[in-house]
């Protein structure tokens, strides 16, 4: 008898920085989303793909919701995260153990528009001291909402990952896989490397530079063994360029450098990486440049 396929989305919501794009690489054991303390990292829709027999759990990482509208970027980023909690076969809201914002409730509100169960997933539990101020929280917020399950969990430290991934494979509809078993992204190469760049120069760099910054690969060569890559990084401003290049050249260095090796561990191929830096007047607040820098 043949097996029955089981096969859904299941987005990841949450506000910006409790944990999200860890989580996805966790689950599907790869570097697949960019992570950073710096609340909006992930830009883009990302998808991570874990199958396990004939199970296929399609992963969809969002931008984090938050109320600031005003720019074109953040609008584009709720609207994305809006779309997939309404479509998603199931959602995992996340929120962390210790702390409660007002962009959590702004999240908590959107989650009656869900058609799916909906999952609390209670982030960073290794930072609280207290395990039983869990207790008042659960019941609390099973007041504002009927959550299909609860798991409290800690993304970083890898605790009760397993028993997450279980309760959420649970839910999931029968149907034929959507990808194939060992694909674990929908995203291209080009994609994840200026992504993996674009995380180290988040990671470096102070203020604004790391919202006013994005990262385009210009060109992609393999020869033999050797990745050959030459990428750009836009900046908005004249200003910011002598910062993201810094002293003598020594903050470009160290962000080529410590891209080209999670490159290299991505790909398993040596890498060659020349990065530019170039001034784009303004590139955040613009709807067509967005489209044309890939954000549709
Ligand atoms: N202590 C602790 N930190 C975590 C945990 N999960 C994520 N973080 C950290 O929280 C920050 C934001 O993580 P990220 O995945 O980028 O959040 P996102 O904005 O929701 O995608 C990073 O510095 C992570 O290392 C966790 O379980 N425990
Ligand atoms: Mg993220």
């Amino acid at each position: 008898m043949k097996t029955v396929e089981k096969c859904g989305y299941v987005a990841i919501v949450g506000r910006p920085n409790v944990g999200k794009s860890t989580l996805l690489n966790d689950l599907v054991g790869e570097k697949v989303s960019i992570v950073s303390p710096k609340p909006q990292t992930t830009r883009n829709q990302i998808l991570g793909i874990k199958t396990v027999d004939n199970v296929q759990a399609v992963y969809i990482d969002t931008p984090g919701l938050h109320q600031a509208e005003e720019r074109a970027m953040n609008r584009y980023m709720n609207r994305l995260a809006n779309s997939v909690i309404m479509d998603a076969d199931v959602v995992v809201f996340m929120i962390e153990a210790t702390r409660w914002y007002d962009d959590d409730d702004a999240v908590l509100q959107r989650l009656e528009h869900s058609k799916g169960p909906v999952i609390l997933a209670i982030n960073k539990i290794d930072l609280l001291k207290d395990k039983s101020r869990l207790l008042p929280l659960i019941s609390r917020l099973s007041e504002r909402f009927k959550f299909a399950n609860v798991v409290p969990m800690s993304a970083k430290k890898h605790e009760n990952i397993a028993e997450l991934e279980k309760v959420i494979m649970g839910f999931l509809p029968e149907g034929p896989h959507f990808f194939p078993d060992e694909q674990v992204t929908d995203k291209d190469e080009r994609f994840q490397i200026a992504e993996l760049i674009r995380e180290k120069l988040i990671q470096l760099t102070e203020q604004e530079i790391p919202y006013s910054t994005t990262v385009v690969v210009d060109a992609l060569e393999l020869e033999g063994n050797l990745l050959k890559i030459s990428a750009i990084i836009w900046v908005e401003r004249e200003g910011q360029k002598p910062i993201v290049i810094g002293k003598d050249g020594a903050l470009l260095k160290k962000i080529g450098t410590l891209a080209r090796k999670d490159i290299e561990k991505l790909f398993k191929k040596k890498v060659f990486l020349r990065l530019w830096v170039k001034v784009k007047n303004d590139w955040t607040n613009n709807d067509r440049l967005l489209q044309g820098l890939g954000f549709e």
